[in-house]
């Protein structure tokens, strides 16, 4: 194996082909937009990950990666496209299947083909069907199939955190399965490139379900934290205490409340568990349903704290999806500031160190994006809703006699929202 083709430069992609590019492979990426492929070929980056920009111009520079618009022949092609949901939260798979139809006309024998995007159970199958179409030519493998096709067709989830994805793409286990053992054996030496983690091995339908069930965990898991906060609201208890002293047994490990789960992936991969099973996947839909139900709880409790005045200022702090990251996919924290701004016309402004410009979202919503200090100077309710370390560590005589609503827990010994 000396090249691979990587189809979608975005988290996961530009991270994977720079880091394939630094162990001596030569690297194709492709992305269908063309912004991305000039800044990639110029060396630089389109997303904020730590340490990859200077990953990206070295691998540009030496020849190592190049970025491309249309896929180009390799030994290897690796799928990392988005897979959103729909409007009525069903998978939507146009974009694996449309990277599958453009690869098949590049495919000769001895190819693999590895699907990274997180995908409902059955997709890589799928995906082998599409190029067995396209190509009949070649033989392609089916689910437990005995024999060596001539194009070998894997998935591998991808499972590392942003902010930690260079490190954790090299790190972290990683679990491949294959249509068939020798298509997961093909793919098993692509990963050895790079991971320094356990590589293990099983068959595609499992590995599309351990990468659910990963995301389906967390989400259940901060949606016990979030029903938690609003149970101790009501019990007029600080949910930060009782979770500190809960967490002291030695079998309990409740995770952080917040004001919902954003990002593209936890907030949404269950869905596709729960479209797969509806009747079976209970509590995993009612998890996904407490968690986005938390903003909108947050907002109820901001509105009752301004609609006692008529000119009362709300300064949200916060509008990423999570901590130090500038990812706005999905997050609460957005949903909540712009709702406020069209119930509060005028009172309301965000700040966040990682969100340079005000989008057109916040600006329709007649949100003021603000400075730090110019967030802090102003009067009226403070509204925490990212935990950033620069908010973190914020002096606490910044927020003297305020009134102060946190969803993090990061300013107020007691956080409860009202
Ligand atoms: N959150 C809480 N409380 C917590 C932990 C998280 O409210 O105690 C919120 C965050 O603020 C954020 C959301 O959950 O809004 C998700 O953040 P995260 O840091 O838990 O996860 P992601 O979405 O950045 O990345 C997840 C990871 N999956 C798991 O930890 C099981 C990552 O390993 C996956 O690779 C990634 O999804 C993905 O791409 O699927």
């Amino acid at each position: 194996m000396k090249s691979v083709c990587v189809l979608g430069l975005g988290y996961i992609g530009l991270p994977t082909a720079a880091l394939l590019a630094s162990r001596g492979l030569r690297v194709f990426g492709v992305d269908i937009d063309q912004r991305v492929v000039s800044t990639v070929s110029n060396g630089g980056i389109h997303i904020m990950e730590a340490d990859l920009e200077g990953l990206v111009q070295k691998v540009i520079s030496n020849g190592a990666l190049s970025a491309h618009l249309a896929p180009v022949p390799a030994d290897v092609f690796m799928i990392t496209v988005p897979t959103p949901l729909t409007h009525d939260r069903r998978p939507q798979l146009e974009y694996v299947f449309a990277a599958a139809r453009s690869i098949a006309p590049h495919l000769k024998k001895g190819n693999a083909v590895v699907l990274e995007s997180t995908s409902p159970v059955g997709t890589t199958q799928k995906v082998a069907d599409i190029l067995a179409e396209a190509r009949p030519d070649l033989s392609f493998p089916r689910q437990n199939q005995v024999g060596e096709p001539d194009v070998a067709v894997a998935y591998c989830p991808e499972r590392v955190l942003p902010g930690r994805i260079l490190i954790e793409l090299v790190d972290n286990d990683r679990c491949v399965g294959g249509l068939t053992l020798a298509c997961t054996e093909r793919a098993v030496t692509v990963y050895e490139t790079f991971v320094r983690g356990a590589i293990l091995r099983t068959n595609a339908a499992t590995a599309e379900l351990v990468k659910l069930a990963e995301n389906a965990f967390r989400d259940v898991n901060i949606a016990f934290a979030n029903e938690l906060s609003m149970v101790a609201d009501k019990h007029e208890t600080d949910v930060w205490e009782v979770i500190a002293l809960a967490n002291r047994h030695p079998r309990v490990n409740i995770l952080k409340p917040g004001p919902g789960v954003g990002g593209h992936c936890i907030a949404v991969d269950p869905w596709f568990i729960v479209d797969s099973a509806p009747q079976e996947a209970r509590l995993i839909r009612t998890a996904r349903e407490v968690n986005d139900h938390k903003a909108q709880y947050v907002f109820d409790c901001v509105a009752k704290h301004l609609e006692g005045s008529q000119s009362t200022l709300v300064t949200c702090f916060g509008l990423a999806f999570k901590a130090d990251v500038d990812d706005l996919r999905e997050s609460p924290s957005l949903e909540i500031v712009e709702r406020l701004g069209h119930a509060f016309p005028g009172r309301v402004a965000a700040v966040d160190p990682f969100v340079s410009k005000a989008s057109a979202v916040l600006k329709a919503a007649g949100v003021t994006l603000l400075g730090l200090e110019e967030g802090f100077a102003r009067d009226g309710v403070f509204v925490l809703l990212v935990d950033h370390t620069v908010f973190t560590r914020a002096s606490p005589s910044k927020l003297e006699g305020r009134a102060v609503i946190d969803t993090r827990g990061i300013w107020r010994k007691s956080a409860k929202l009202n």
